[in-house]
């Protein structure tokens, strides 16, 4: 188990005495220059986390001591790596990487090869279904809840600066009616495109609101069937082309919150930004999987921010983690992490079934800055719970326009505010006055790349889902199942047939739902 490895033992002691980033003979430019790494056009800049050369050194052995890189590679390669030995669980391959693997076509694994293949056929057809759909919607709504909304919502709201000026897209996900019900209104039905994403076919949410828009379209007059697409599993409820315009697939072995790169985000974000600039997200995610699996641990990026994740949580022992992107663009971004992250490590035994005597997934959240700024902040620098924060920030702005004001850039400033941060974070201040006291040490990092254009987008989601993996990896446990959402899912079906049963005045069996429901019905 992770907490008898040797390397950790060691991550231990050196914990009783982390660096001091106070200390100007620790924090300066050397240190700056020297902690960086590269990689698929992105720059991760760590000297204001609080590891010294002994540190990252028993993190590197803590990666090969949990056999970590092993772990990446069987993963790509289509190992059945959503399990728990010895109990009932999911069995499955983790293949999200094949669905943007085509692009040159180097010795695969069998099972992954297979994967690939079958996310090219798709591919396909959705490049041919949008030609054949060309002039015909000027918006789309996707509707889907989860896995099946966050990641292609976050995405399509980064890429707005380069979507198609004639196209726009819209989503809906909460099963509450004044979600579609606002969504309606904004769009005139008889032009629009209707994407029902749900791998299972079977999500109350999505299925509730499918009906809700076909029923909305059926009033007007209009066909639904013309309107209509699905992206589902073979051979779930949904899989039914004869109710749809086209159907497109997905597997079991790409789990929800990975999906982004699959038909899930492809027809919703092809349709915006055209097929070649879906494409070029392909490619982005494609590189860095490729850098995850061959880049050395001292310099691979998701890996070495995992460890430093790792360092943060169980040596430090921080509860939460802000991911603070400088970039309006990715605005939601931070939504999609807390899923890919929390639903993914949010686990309290490892893949044996045991219960682990360590900490895992921490808390994660967070918003664009500058705008944190102005609100939470004021915690991080001098609350009493240490938060660390991951920056991410562009050199460049994704519009070309920008403006010089009082003879700085609008992205100059921003930039400014991201390193004054991550200093102000790590050095602190002393004053006499303990109001205006800043301790320092707050423990952050920054990935910084060029533009976020499609590539870049790509590759930093490809970034994340490897470093939650390669958490996961280290820790021992699933990071692809998700049994923790089940419970409330049972509960909800048995209140939605309880308020059927109250609102038709008929018996039903007994439950503490009872309790609650007599806040609605009795007056
Ligand atoms: C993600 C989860 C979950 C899932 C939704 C939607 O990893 O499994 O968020 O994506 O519950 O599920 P469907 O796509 O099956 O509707």
């Amino acid at each position: 188990m992770f907490s008898q490895m040797k390397s950790v033992l060691k991550l231990k002691k050196l914990a009783e005495n982390p660096v001091d980033l106070t200390d100007a003979k620790v924090f300066n430019s050397e240190r700056i220059h020297e902690m960086v790494i590269k990689g698929v056009g992105f720059q991760l800049l760590y000297a204001a986390e609080r590891v010294s050369q002994d540190v990252l050194n028993a993190l590197y052995d803590l990666a090969k001591e949990a056999k970590a890189k092993e772990k990446m590679m069987a993963m790509q390669a289509g190992a059945i790596m959503n399990k728990i030995h010895g109990f009932e669980s999911e069995n499955r391959s983790v293949l999200h990487t094949a669905m943007r693997d085509f692009f040159e076509n180097p010795q695969r694994e069998p099972e992954a090869a297979k994967a690939t293949e079958k996310a090219r056929v798709e591919f396909k057809k959705l490049e041919r279904f949008l030609e054949k759909i060309e002039g015909k919607f000027s918006d789309l709504i996707q509707i889907g809840i989860g896995g099946s909304d966050l990641g292609p919502r976050a995405l399509y709201i980064a890429m707005q600066a380069f979507q198609r000026p004639d196209r726009k897209v819209h989503f809906i996900s909460n099963v509450d009616p004044d979600d579609a019900n606002s969504i309606l209104n904004q769009v005139d039905l008889k032009k629009t495109l209707v994407v029902v994403v749900s791998k299972s076919g079977t999500t109350l949410e999505t299925l509730t609101n499918e009906e809700f828009v076909r029923q909305r379209m059926l009033k007007m007059g209009l066909n639904p069937k013309e309107h209509f697409v699905a992206v589902t599993g073979e051979k779930s409820p949904m899989d039914d082309p004869s109710k749809y315009l086209a159907s497109f697939y997905m597997w079991d072995y790409v789990g929800g919150r990975y999906s982004a790169t699959s038909m899930v985000g492809g027809v919703t974000l092809a349709f915006a930004l055209g097929i070649s600039g879906f494409l070029e997200i392909l490619k982005g995610a494609h590189d860095m999987d490729h850098h995850a699996l061959t880049a050395d641990i001292p310099t691979n990026l998701p890996l070495v921010s995992a460890l430093l994740g790792i360092w943060n949580r169980n040596f430090l022992h921080l509860p939460t983690v802000a991911v603070i992107p400088y970039s309006q663009a990715l605005l939601r971004f931070p939504a999609h992490l807390q899923q890919l992250d929390m639903e993914s490590n949010g686990k309290r035994i490892d893949q044996t079934g045991t219960v682990v005597d360590f900490s895992t997934g921490p808390v994660i959240w967070g918003e664009p800055g500058t705008n944190g700024q102005h609100s939470f902040y004021q915690l991080i620098h001098q609350g009493t719970d240490i938060v660390p924060l991951e920056f991410v920030g562009f050199k460049k702005s994704q519009y070309i326009q920008d403006l010089e004001i009082e003879k700085t850039l609008s992205q100059e400033k921003l930039l400014s505010n991201l390193f004054a941060q991550s200093v102000a974070l790590a050095t602190g201040k002393k004053n006499a006055n303990p109001n205006k006291t800043f301790l320092g040490n707050r423990p952050n990092r920054i990935l910084l790349g060029e533009r976020l254009d499609p590539y870049s987008l790509g590759a930093l989601l490809s970034f994340y889902e490897h470093k939650v993996a390669y958490q996961g990896f280290i820790w021992g446990i699933n990071s692809f199942d998700q049994e923790g959402v089940q419970l409330g899912k049972v509960l909800a079906s048995k209140f939605v047939s309880l308020f059927q049963a109250k609102r038709q005045k008929v018996e039903a069996p007994s439950f503490i739902g009872d309790a609650y429901l007599d806040f609605i019905f009795k007056k």
